[in-house]
């Protein structure tokens, strides 16, 4: 397993020496955000982010996101074109060394929760779900604006993409998946950089929008749409774990196993009554199965990438949403403790 951070850049507001000192740090999980959805990123982009991290002892191994156009989502005609950019991207990440790139094809959205700072009875505060609230959400009042959407969307846009995926349900999109997959990942495997598609959170669609990563069932198929070890998963356990039917630690032991898990964002929820809510990552504070699925990638000799995904805020921090610096340090050292624990328990027997 390598331990690694994401850091939003230059503009993030925790600084790459802070990251350095978190035990067993090994790289940073980054991108490129100042280029619209859909076009190449330059290589002195690439590049500073790159130099950036090394000059802090560490390393630059995983993008997260190169975002998917949503034409390509759509299945359009102008696909193509965007598909070569992204295909271009591949090209100049690998060459930079980079050997995991994370990814997601949920329509418009990208992750959504009701509520960014609902507050615990310890006084730390985390992002929830309640499917009430959501209920009172319309994303195209053009009022909204949460941290896992693009906020460069004008209400207009937003109207017209409603639109277009009236002529796209679950079939649709995993055809439309299948033929990206078809076109990148022969590119992935020359560069050797391994895709990892990011699953739907929460699994389940929103707002009428499909939503297609969110099961077992669909993983399997979405795995074989392209059977190659560098089509594979980043497993996101809170994601995957909001659907109370998921057993997390037995989807991380299968597909683990199957060496098509590349990525690893851990993070831990309380099911609630039509919800969930991000607690610390200790087992204890929250209803997955954390010792299990760190247990099952140890069993699997994991190799890949692990992040500590969102945090609360503690300790007075303020900053964005899920990515302070505190719990996610926590966590990152948590993740660290049980993984070593195993480790050593494997080497005794
Ligand atoms: C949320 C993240 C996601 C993830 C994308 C990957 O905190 O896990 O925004 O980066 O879905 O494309």
């Amino acid at each position: 397993m390598k331990m690694t951070f994401r850091w939003y850049g230059e503009g993030d507001r925790i600084p790459l020496d802070y990251i350095r000192q978190i035990p067993n740090m090994y790289s940073v999980v980054t991108a490129v955000y100042d280029v619209p959805v859909g076009e190449v990123w330059s290589n002195e982009s690439i590049l500073a982010l790159k130099h950036a991290a090394e000059s802090h002892g560490l390393k630059m191994e995983v993008i997260e996101s190169v975002p998917v156009h949503e034409d390509i989502k759509l299945g359009l005609p102008t696909r193509d074109k965007y598909i070569d950019a992204y295909i271009e991207n591949i090209r100049r990440l690998g060459r930079a060394g980079v050997k995991c790139i994370c990814y997601n094809f949920m329509p418009v959205f990208d992750w959504t929760r009701t509520q960014l700072d609902k507050v615990a009875a310890d006084g730390s505060n985390s992002l929830v779900y309640y499917a009430d609230q959501l209920a009172k959400m319309d994303p195209l009042n053009g009022e909204l604006s949460l941290p896992g959407w693009d906020s460069s969307y004008r209400k207009e846009d937003l109207k017209h993409l409603f639109e277009q995926y009236k002529a796209v349900d679950d079939e649709k999109l995993f055809e439309n998946l299948g033929y990206f997959l078809s076109r990148i990942i022969p590119v992935a495997e020359e560069c050797d950089v391994r895709m990892a598609i990011h699953p739907d959170d929460p699994p389940w669609g929103i707002f009428g929008l499909p939503r297609i990563i969110t099961s077992e069932k669909n993983i399997d198929r979405f795995l074989k749409l392209v059977d190659s070890p560098y089509n594979g998963l980043t497993l996101c356990t809170g994601s995957l774990g909001a659907d109370r039917n998921t057993d997390v630690a037995a989807l991380v032991r299968k597909y683990a196993a199957m060496g098509r898990i590349h990525f690893m964002h851990i993070r831990n929820i309380r099911l609630v009554e039509g919800g969930f809510e991000e607690t610390a990552h200790d087992q204890n504070c929250g209803s997955l199965d954390i010792i299990g699925i760190i247990e099952a990638l140890s069993d699997c000799d994991y190799d890949g990438y692990v992040r500590p995904d969102h945090g609360r805020m503690i300790w007075g921090e303020t900053g964005k949403p899920g990515y302070g610096l505190f719990d996610r340090a926590l966590g990152a050292s948590y993740i660290n403790g049980v993984w070593e624990t195993f480790r050593r328990m494997k080497e005794k027997k």
